[in-house]
């Protein structure tokens, strides 16, 4: 009865996937599967986490599938696995994608932002998604932002929240404040107009309070190196000094540089102030004047990033100045020069050109005097030199000018490191003249945002009592709803364009008193929403501590490396100071990170260049100017598939398999739906498979199945237990395209055996129950539905245990190990059939009897045959 049907492969034979899942989905929601057990439940827990996305206008597109598919097969087998699984979902719903959405539409955000949010729901479902909806959270939602506004009071207690004039990006032609993203070359991304910096003043949070923990914290958590490598490069932790300078012309005032190298002093030749350094003032001279404020001007106008670019053409400009080195007593010229940031150490530094690149190529540019502190070889001189040496060498003796510190380098002789460094610093700071110093790249975090939707900070400024905290019982400062919440064209926020929100009184006079109205950057939300999803209902705090020390920290962890030093970096600072205050018991948010792949797509691009071509831009080119790139899938290229379209054309199972087994979960996909035929080939067998063997399923298997010995059965069962071992271990390491694969192996056995064996063997009903289970995780609707089919009633397999196997019965067929001592047969094992050398050595090493034979001897040599024998040489 029992042959292969050829025809299965044809459209005729597809099986009915839309009326399936539209069921499920049903069933699932009906029965509330996917509900949260609370934090008194006795199973162990298990916390999975996709980065919570913003809804925008254009929903999901296929590419999201990429992080939110993994998260819910992990999830799925955790539970099946006896796990209490929170795989929650919600809205970031603050910020610039909903804010441009509901300026198109012409209405206010807070109308928009749950059709949004309705849309993206309704998307994940199609997908067949399963998140306990009860814990559904949205960051607009004054329930949650009067959190953040609770928080940031909380920082500002801690000394973590603080206000100072601060440039923000500013078009003066639209009257507005822009993001970094919004300046494009220097100039505004909508009219081109060159963007100019705009002092305000602004709320930072103190992050590089932080510095030593964020970096300390790293080496407890898996993440991928990659990542960790960018956020300690980010956080950029310097040792080094401080120097200082006295300036001959002033005894008020002295330039105090940061240095990593303080023992290449005697080598610095000149010094550079950044062009915004405030002694460039005082110290010009007056021939000179003119010049510095020219340079300063155009210093002004150009990015830090092109500043630093290595390599470009430097320029700078001489103060007419001079200071003195304090170790060789030498007066040397003080330069303004944009290669140096304000914004970094002390914004000065000494410029020791035969040991820093940047420095030397300054120095030829200028003719200014190149001093080796090592030489790499005797008598080595500075005139031929053409690069800086940055390592290397011993240090030279110096004869010092009158005036100088000391007698003569007391360090002559000594090598290029960094113990030599740490002499130096200890004997500066003897001499009065430098002191050590820890220095990091990390900057304070500008919270400031001057936009509409965002949440408001909790700040009252009075005119007698000054900057006054919003009273926590006041809480939230709600955003008012208003019709304009476009920017305003002073710098402000649209807010302070509202009389009745900025006007309050003073929590601590009562006399009238003003709101701030900057609101938070989006980046606020994010920080702590893993904390809330322990207990999204909480009226009373941010989150009830016993459900977030039962269910912290995020066991698994989802999302892009784009937010590598942005969202990761401070939801790990927030999650520290909610520590430190002692709030919560973890001080890492997110044990383990995987970050997906993207999935890119074939888009039309103008030809010669990178530019994009979205659909409704494509009449005005004709085809020779249209060459097409592999670009991430994004809704403002417009080269976006919705989940939708491929659900209804090929079923939500078979779109999760294809975004699971087309390439390992952290490469980059090339959208390609014929490859969608192949996925949806294969549940078309499986169901055909199903379909044969289900009149004759037994479920009492488990009680007759040790009697299948056939050479045919055993092969099945080996299959299959091979099947559970290879789908568990890939799911939960995110390989989840040898799962699939596995899945597809495990099928051809099953559908091999049946076909020349028939299906009354219970190794088959045994083979067919497992396979619904491995199945279920990655793609639940046929699995349930095939899991009805073989007899369980009102069954759930995401309630159903995962299986466990049996290695003996995954074994590779067995075989018997000679083994023998000095060549006299001494035991037989039986082993794997497909032992390696190594294996077939330690088992018979282990052998009692060859244990008893060598104690006391030497093992001299093993001589294996793998699968055959072991010889072992004792002497
Ligand atoms: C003298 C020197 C000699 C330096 C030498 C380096 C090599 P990191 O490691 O990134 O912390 N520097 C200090 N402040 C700067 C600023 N505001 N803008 C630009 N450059 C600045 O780098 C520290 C080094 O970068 C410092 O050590 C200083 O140059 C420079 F053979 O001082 B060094
Ligand atoms: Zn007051």
């Amino acid at each position: 009865m029992t042959t292969t049907n050829s025809t299965t492969d044809s459209d005729d034979s597809r099986y009915p996937f839309q009326a399936i899942e539209r069921k499920w989905q049903a069933r699932w929601e009906a029965a509330g599967v996917y509900k949260t057990g609370g934090s008194d439940d006795p199973r162990p827990k298990y916390y999975v986490l996709d980065m919570f996305p913003y809804p925008s206008g254009s929903g999901l597109h296929v590419g999201h599938c990429r992080n939110y598919v993994p998260g819910d097969v992990v999830a799925r087998l955790k539970h099946m696995q006896g796990f209490n699984v929170l795989h929650p979902m919600g809205w970031d719903a603050f910020g610039q994608p909903a804010e441009q959405d509901a300026i198109k539409r012409g209405v206010n955000p807070s109308t928009v932002v749950p059709l949004l949010a309705k849309e993206y729901k309704r998307q994940l479902s199609i997908l067949g998604n399963g998140y306990d909806w009860d814990r559904e959270i949205n960051s607009t939602d004054p329930d949650y932002y009067r959190w953040n506004q609770w928080a940031f009071l909380l920082f500002r207690e801690r000394g973590l929240a603080y206000r100072k004039e601060s440039p923000v990006n500013w078009c003066e032609n639209e009257g507005t404040v822009l993001a970094n993203e919004e300046v494009e070359d220097g100039k505004c991304w909508r009219c081109g107009f060159p963007v100019t910096k705009k002092n305000l003043p602004q709320w930072f949070f103190r992050i590089t309070a932080y510095g030593d923990k964020l970096l300390e914290g790293l080496d407890r958590i898996e993440w991928p190196e990659g990542i960790k490598r960018q956020q300690r490069d980010w956080i950029g932790r310097s040792e080094g000094a401080e120097v200082e300078f006295a300036l001959p012309s002033n005894a008020d005032a002295a330039i105090t540089v940061f240095t990593t190298r303080p023992d290449t002093l005697w080598g610095a030749t000149f010094l550079v102030l950044a062009p915004e350094h405030p002694l460039v003032e005082t110290i010009t001279t007056s021939d000179q004047r003119v010049a510095v404020a020219a340079y300063r001007e155009a210093a002004q106008r150009t990015s830090d990033m092109d500043r630093q670019a290595e390599g470009r053409d430097k320029t700078g400009v001489f103060t007419g100045a001079y200071a003195d080195n304090p170790v060789t007593g030498e007066p040397i010229p003080i330069w303004v020069a944009d290669y140096v940031l304000m914004g970094y150490g002390t914004g000065a530094i000494m410029a020791v050109p035969a040991h820093d690149q940047r420095d030397f190529e300054f120095a030829r540019k200028f003719h200014l005097p190149v001093v080796l502190v090592y030489e790499t070889e005797p008598g080595q001189g500075e005139e031929t030199l053409t690069n800086a040496i940055p390592a290397g060498g011993t240090m030279r003796a110096f004869t010092p000018a009158p005036g100088a510190l000391t007698a003569a380098s007391p360090f002559a002789g000594l090598p290029n490191d960094k113990e030599t460094v740490a002499k130096v610093v200890a004997w500066l700071e003897e001499q009065g003249v430098g002191k050590r110093r820890i220095q990091f790249k990390l900057r304070d975090w500008l919270v400031s945002r001057q936009r509409y939707w965002g949440t408001p900070i909790p700040i009252i400024y009075c005119k007698d009592c000054g900057e006054q905290p919003v009273p926590l019982d006041q809480l939230p400062v709600t955003l008012p709803d208003v019709d304009n919440y476009k920017p305003t064209g002073t710098g402000k926020s649209p807010l302070a364009d509202i009389p009745a929100f900025v006007n309050t009184t003073c929590p601590a006079c009562g006399g009238p008193a003003e709101r701030e109205t900057d609101t938070m950057a989006g980046s606020v939300d994010s920080s702590w929403y893993f904390l809330r999803f322990t207990s999204p209902k909480e009226k009373n705090a941010a989150w009830n501590r016993e459900a977030a020390d039962y269910w912290m920290n995020v066991d698994r962890y989802i999302g892009g490396r784009e937010h590598a030093v942005g969202h990761l970096l401070y939801a790990r600072f927030w999650t520290k100071v909610f520590f430190d205050a002692s709030l919560i018991s973890v001080d890492e948010p997110f044990q383990t990170l995987r970050n997906q792949g993207s999935l890119n797509a074939l888009t039309p691009i103008v030809k010669g260049t990178d530019r994009y071509i979205r659909p409704d831009e494509l009449a005005r080119f004709t085809p020779d100017q249209i060459d097409h790139a592999w670009l991430r899938m994004s809704k403002t290229r417009g080269n976006g598939v919705t989940p939708d379209e491929i659900a209804e054309k090929y079923g939500a199972d078979t779109l999760r398999l294809y975004v699971l087994f087309v390439a390992p979960f952290e490469d980059t996909i090339q959208w390609n739906e014929d490859a969608l035929n192949g996925t949806s080939r294969f549940l078309n067998r499986v169901w055909d498979t199903f379909t044969q063997i289900a009149p004759a399923f037994d479920s009492d298997w488990a009680a007759k199945v040790g009697a299948a010995t056939s050479d045919d059965e055993r092969t099945l069962r080996r299959r299959t237990h091979q099947a559970i071992a290879k789908v568990t271990d890939d799911i939960a390491e995110f390989r989840f395209n040898t799962a699939v694969s596995a899945l597809m192996t495990f099928s051809n056995a099953l559908r091999e055996f049946v076909a020349k064996n028939g299906t009354g063997s219970p190794a088959v009903s045994e083979a067919a129950e497992i396979f619904a289970k491995l199945l279920s995780p990655l793609a639940p609707h046929v699995a349930d539905e095939l899991w009805e089919r073989l007899g369980h009633a009102n069954e759930f397999l995401y309630r159903a245990p995962w299986p466990t196997g049996d290695p003996a019965v995954a074994a590779e067929k067995e075989a018997t190990l000679v083994v023998q001592v000095n060549g006299k047969l001494r035991d037989r094992v039986t082993i794997p059939a497909d032992a390696d050398e190594e294996t077939c050595r330690r088992i018979a090493l282990a052998s009692e009897k060859v244990q008893s034979e060598t104690t006391n001897k030497t093992v001299r040599k093993v001589v294996v045959v793998p699968g055959k024998l072991v010889n072992v040489v004792v002497g």
